[in-house]
């Protein structure tokens, strides 16, 4: 249904253009209904505060009318006050310096929460604007056997009501008749439930208005809170009237798994286990198809190299792009597999449970339940995560989590720890239940972890000011998920990842080819050594500043390149060592990086010490370029970002310094 629809063509057609927003309560499946609508594919899951910016998707009907609509963060009521709530009543008010005026609101509510659906639904009304009201997860409410009288309803508020499953496209079809009814002008504004002024529209608005444009402090007036008791009342009367809840009230299902999975003792054990599992799970399902992508890959090198004419194309395709971008490739089970768990996690709603179990921890480090989501999010990737800190109310608190959150170990920095731990450290048992080299990557997430409580609490008494905020957590109730969502998800985390292999990595690795491979002898083409190219001669430049740290110049272009994204060390090391190793016989990155030995020492490059200096330089340090500027852009000042960048990069150089010349000095090597 989704059309590209041209701006000129609209004027001289005149086709019509409506302008629609999708609101509703947190995590009653806005963006459900928003991708059923659009055929889109924004997040959904199954917690508070998935969605924290704008979306929008275009639908047409057969007359041409192009509907814009867009789906809004989650908000209780039209005067909240956290950064996501916020945008989403402004657009609505009509108050947004960036978006149209309104034509209609589509108000989305969970049927099985309706009075709190309503107070939203209510306060809509009296801007004026026709209103749909569309009545989702109907299933779990007809489950729990609460009924309820819909004409009722559209006689109460005298607008069209919905009843709706999104997640199966129940009542999507419904829901566009009634927006084509709309273009046709047939649907009126609905009618106000609580008559504050008994005029006109704009006059009940205006004392909602007020307290939107007043600070909070001021919002304990008489008369606001006058106008939110009635509000109560009346809302109370309608949901006496419409709903009928089933007799007994025995304790739900729900209530008899929270009261394990959030036990005071049993569950953070819980919890341990469960991402244990994950870690381990991660890292022996991925092994496999590991090693297929790696024979294909080697195996296609060799395929060209057969095949193609000797000469520099040639070196290019396999040594450059072939070997550099294929290192990365190789991950992509990894990645696909570790936001498999993650979407399972959130759209089964024990996302939420964490956060509930972890805020009496935050409170001690000066944050609270909050700032959880936004931070475990992080392990997939620091952008969402640093956007999902939107929903934070506090901005002391919404700043020191933005700040913290690139310690977290994301996705991008998964294929270099996999490279290390795969090539350097042991594959064996101990204690029974761990192998070590999962070990050791949960280790280096718990560095991460720790480093960044560690900044929270600096940050908190020293640099950021404000007020340590109160927190009530609201835990969504368990679902099944929907697997269809969880697999388009993984598919979209693949996909961006093999495109930017596709993008930044290739162009690096090509660069990179060139650096690495020039200047040559030309007369002596077979004796080319690399340390002698202009990648060689930049990383020996370098290489008295890494030294201390255990890396030689390779890791210095390594480190380097990686500045752009994390993921490009492993390419760089793909590349140099193919071209170092050109001798004809392809054999694994692994493998190279085993058997290479430095010339100065005689002693190999790597140790497992080097390979874990490294990895906790990229625990600690910030190599991503987008999250520098997406701090820049949620802070609105450089400031943060650079001095964030040049923290991160003091205390990745001291950690990996401390640990190779303490481990130096212990003898390990
Ligand atoms: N049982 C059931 N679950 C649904 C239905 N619609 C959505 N869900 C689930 O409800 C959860 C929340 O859906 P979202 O679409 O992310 O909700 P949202 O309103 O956009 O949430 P925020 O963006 O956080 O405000 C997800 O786990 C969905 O799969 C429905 O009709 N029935
Ligand atoms: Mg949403």
């Amino acid at each position: 249904m989704a059309v590209v629809f041209d701006k000129r063509q609209h004027a001289n057609t005149e086709k019509k253009i409506l302008n629609a927003a999708l609101v509703g309560n947190p995590n009653c499946g806005k963006t459900t209904l928003f991708n059923a609508l659009t055929g889109l594919h924004q997040k959904v899951a199954n917690y508070p505060g998935v969605t924290v910016e704008r979306k929008s998707g275009k639908l047409i009907d057969t007359a041409g009318t192009v509907y814009r609509l867009m789906d809004l963060p989650g908000l209780y009521s039209l005067t909240s006050r956290s950064l996501d709530e916020k945008i989403a009543a402004d657009i609505i008010l009509g108050k947004s310096e960036h978006e149209p005026a309104l034509d209609v609101i589509i108000v989305a509510a969970d049927a099985t929460n309706l009075g709190r659906g309503l107070y939203l639904c209510s306060q809509v009304i009296e801007t004026g604007l026709p209103t749909i009201l569309v009545l989702n997860m109907m299933d779990v409410a007809h489950k729990e056997g609460i009924k309820i009288d819909i004409d009722l309803l559209v006689e109460t508020l005298n607008i069209p009501v919905i009843p709706a499953v999104a997640k199966n496209d129940i009542g999507i079809a419904e829901l566009r008749d009634a927006l084509v009814q709309l273009a046709k002008k047939e649907i009126k504004p609905g009618r106000p439930l609580i008559p504050i002024h008994e005029t006109t529209a704009n006059d009940v608005l205006t004392p909602l208005a007020r307290s939107i444009n007043e600070n909070n402090s001021e919002s304990d007036k008489p008369q606001e809170q006058l106008a939110i008791q009635a509000r109560y009342a009346a809302i109370d009367k309608i949901v006496n009237l419409i709903i009928s809840y089933p007799a007994s009230t025995k304790s739900s299902l729900n209530d008899k798994i929270d009261r394990f999975l959030t036990h005071r003792f049993l569950g953070p054990v819980i919890m341990f286990v469960v991402l244990s599992a994950i870690f381990q799970t991660v890292y022996s399902w991925s092994e496999l198809p590991m090693i297929w992508i790696e024979n294909m890959i080697t195996g296609l090198g060799e395929l060209v190299r057969q095949n193609m004419a000797v000469g520099m194309l040639r070196d290019l395709l396999v040594d450059g792009v072939i070997a550099g971008v294929g290192a990365v490739l190789v991950f992509l089970p990894q990645i696909m597999l570790l936001f498999l768990f993650v979407s399972v996690l959130e759209d089964s709603g024990y996302l939420s449970r964490v956060a509930f179990i972890l805020d009496r921890a935050m409170a001690r480090i000066g944050l609270s339940g909050q700032s959880v989501i936004p931070l475990l999010s992080s392990f997939a990737c620091a952008i969402p995560g640093i956007m999902a800190a939107r929903t934070i109310h506090n901005t002391r608190d919404r700043l020191i989590t933005i700040l913290v959150a690139p310690f977290m170990s994301c996705s991008a920095r998964l294929p270099v720890y996999t490279l290390m731990i795969g090539a350097f450290i042991p594959p064996i048992w101990f204690g029974g239940i761990f192998y070590l080299p999962a070990f050791t990557l949960l280790c280096l997430y718990m560095l991460g972890v720790v480093i960044s409580i560690f900044s929270a609490m600096i940050l908190g008494k020293f640099v950021v000011k404000g007020q340590i905020s109160n927190f009530i957590m609201e835990l969504p109730p368990y679902r099944i998920p929907v697997w269809r969502f969880i697999f388009l998800r993984v598919y979209e985390a693949g996909r961006t990842f093999v495109k930017n292999a596709g993008k930044i990595i290739l162009s690096i690795t090509v660069i990179l080819w060139f650096l690495a491979t020039y200047p040559r002898d030309e007369k002596h083409p077979n004796s080319h050594r690399i340390d002698q190219s202009y990648a060689g001669q930049i990383g020996h430049f370098i290489e008295p500043v890494i030294k201390p740290l255990g890396f030689d110049w390779k890791i210095g272009v390594g480190l380097v390149t990686s500045f752009a994204a994390r993921e490009v060390m492993v390419s760089t090391l793909g590349t140099l060592y193919n071209i170092q190793d050109a001798d004809g016989t392809s054999i694994g990155l692994r493998q190279a990086m085993q058997q290479d030995i430095n010339p100065e020492t005689g002693k190999p490059v790597f140790t497992p010490l080097t390979a874990i200096s490294l990895m906790v330089f990229f625990v600690l340090a910030c190599q991503c370029v987008s999250t520098l500027a997406i701090i820049r852009r949620e802070t609105n000042t450089w400031r943060w970002p650079v001095a964030l960048f040049f923290y991160m990069l003091i205390l990745a150089y001291s950690g990996s310094f401390i640990v190779f010349q303490l481990g130096t000095l212990l003898g390990f090597t």
